[in-house]
Formats: C-alpha cells, structure tokens, sequence
C-alpha cells in the first residue's frame, strides 16, 4: 500500500497543554508519527514516501480563506506583540452571549477561530498542518490516479476537528475533508467518509452537512458525555440537499467490540447504500481500550477486524490518521487495520 509522510509535520510541537485543569505534556506529540512510520516499516506495508507540494487553491476549496490567513500568521503576530510560547486563545465569544463581529485583534481572532484550550499554535504549526493535508492529498492522488488500489495518509496534527472556519481538538486543517474534495473534483462523483475516531469529526461534517455528493459517517462517544461536546448527537442528519447524507452513531463510554461493532453494520449499510466512488477513512486509534483521552474498549484484533470490513466494501480507499494516544500502541494498531483491509 501506498503510504506517505512529511518530515515537517513534526514542527508542531506545542510546549504543553491544559488537560483537567493542569499544563502538562501534550498528548498529541510528534512522536505518534515516529511509532506509526516504525510500525508500518516493520510490517513491511509501506515504504513512506514524502507528498509532493499541492497548491492552497485546494485547501481553500473546504475551508475559508480569512480562516486559513490567520492561521498562516497568527504565530508571526503573537511575537510581534513581544510574546514568548505558543499563541493561545484566552477569551471567546461566547455563543450566547454576544452577535458575532469579526474581531480585530489578535486575542479577539484566536477566541473566534479556536474553539478550544487544547491546539495552541507554534511557530511551525502552520507548515506542519498544510504539509499533513499534502500527506492526504498525495494518498487521494494515488486513487485517483488507477481509479482503485488504497493509500494510507499518515496525517498530524490531525484533522477532523477543523471546520470551515475552526480549529480545535488538535485540528488545524481538515486533512480528511480536502482528500474528500479532491476526489470530488477529479472524477468522483460521489465520496463517503467514513470516520471510526473516538470522537465526533465536528469539522468534516460542519464542512459536508449541506451536500448530498459527499457522505459523512460517524461512529463516536455520546457528545454528552465527550468531546466535541456540542456535535455529534444522532438527530444531525444533514441540511438542505444534505439531509440525510450525514449519519452519527454515537455510543457510551466503555463500549466494547461486540456493541461497536453493531453501529458498523449500519455504518457499513449506509456507506454500502451510498454507493460512493471513493472512500476517505478518518482513522483514529483512540477507541483503543487504555487509551488516555478515551473511554472505549476495543482490542487490538478488533482493529483488524475493522480492516477486513472496510475492505469488503471493494471501494478505493484512502486511510487519514486523526487520534490515537497511546504511544506504544498507536502503530500497532494502525498496522492492524492496514493489515486487515489488504488480507480482507
Ligand atoms: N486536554 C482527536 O482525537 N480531549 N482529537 C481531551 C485534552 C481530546 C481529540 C482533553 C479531544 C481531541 C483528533
Ligand atoms: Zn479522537
């Protein structure tokens, strides 16, 4: 299988952050990269190749191009105004509180833009996202390219979290949701994604929710229990022509194999339905029992379970990393999916 990665995806390397009220290491680290390209390696799928430069036109074809120039130069900005450390965000509108205005100042754009105390933006962070969503749309290429085979993209920071104009639970950029237009713009007539992260991808569906060429489908935590909180309840079906092209199955905390892998069958049934010309996975590991952030409980063979039944779809498929918080387990994990999707 086609696998890729660029080596500037590790410039973003926050110095900490907040989790249950205490600055520490951030779970979402460069070395996650490290033990997946390790792992892949040692399984022989591979090799990782590095994604060639595609332009911003196609970034800006998901997301919105205020949004995308604050990010290129909010980190420029927080140290012309003298500050030291990663730019963070300290105040947000509040959505009930006030109309929205756009904000001049910096504080007032982090607060608009982020929706969370967990991405804090490095100096680097803009290369590392843009390079990540380089690492998907070299892996949609290849489908496009033969019109079948699978690519594995292995994105970070990830994606599923950043909306149109969002960014958020590590998510700066929407890796998954731009490999998903690409498709769409270069004969796809239909594209699925497919999303079995942990959490709810609040970003690719905000960005699909009006569309009925592009399927979202999503098996994650309750959002009353989890992050993102507000989204990902099972009456958001879609809007407009998009009603009924988006598709939440969400589950509670401690779920294992046997429950998860009914919300499969109706995911898989609604994917099969769809009948789409390609296939985006949002593949993150953090459904994985012990996971830190996470409170599902599949096992490792589970993962390439996973694989086989996305393969049985017979569909071109291109793999995103999103989560997955367990060092030494992330890899393992990823490889077992692969695994199972190309033995079926
Ligand atoms: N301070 C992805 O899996 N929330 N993002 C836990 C952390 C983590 C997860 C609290 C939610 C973000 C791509
Ligand atoms: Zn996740």
């Amino acid at each position: 299988m086609k696998c890729f990665y660029a080596a500037e995806q590790a410039l973003h390397a926050p110095a900490s952050e907040l989790n249950r009220g205490t600055m520490g290491s951030p779970f979402e680290a460069a070395s996650r990269a490290a033990t997946v390209a390790t792992a892949l390696t040692d399984a022989g799928i591979g090799p990782l190749m590095p994604p060639s430069a595609f332009p911003d036109a196609i970034v800006a074809r998901v997301h919105d191009s205020g949004f995308l120039e604050f990010l290129r130069t909010a980190h420029d900005e927080w140290r012309a105004l003298g500050r030291d450390g990663d730019a963070m965000p300290m105040c947000w509108p509040g959505t009930t509180m006030y109309p929205m205005r756009p904000g001049a100042g910096l504080d007032a754009r982090l607060g608009h833009y982020c929706f969370d105390i967990m991405t804090p933006i490095t100096a680097t962070s803009w290369t590392a996202a843009r390079a990540s969503v380089n690492t998907a749309l070299a892996g949609a290429q290849v489908l496009t390219s033969d019109g079948q085979g699978s690519a594995f993209a292995l994105c970070r920071p990830p994606g599923h979290h950043a909306g149109i104009a969002a960014y958020g639970g590590y998510c700066f950029l929407n890796s998954a949701a731009v490999a998903a237009q690409y498709l769409r713009d270069n004969g796809a007539r239909r594209v699925a994604v497919f999303d079995p992260d942990y959490h709810h991808g609040n970003g690719t569906q905000q960005i699909f929710y009006d569309r009925d060429d592009v399927l979202y489908v999503s098996i994650h935590a309750d959002p009353q229990t989890d992050f993102p909180f507000y989204s990902g309840f099972s009456d958001e079906v879609g809007s407009g022509a998009g009603e009924g092209f988006n598709l939440n199955l969400p589950l509670p905390q401690g779920t294992r194999w046997p429950e998860w892998e009914q919300a499969l069958q109706t995911a898989l049934a609604a994917l099969t339905r769809f009948a789409p010309d390609a296939l985006v996975i949002s593949l993150g590991v953090d459904t994985l029992e012990g996971d830190p952030l996470c409170h599902f409980n599949l096992q490792s063979d589970d993962f390439a379970r996973l694989g086989q039944r996305i393969a049985r779809l017979g569909l071109p498929t291109l793999f995103v990393l999103e989560g997955g918080y367990q060092l030494d387990l992330i890899g393992r994990n990823v490889v077992r999916t692969l695994q199972g999707f190309l033995n079926r």
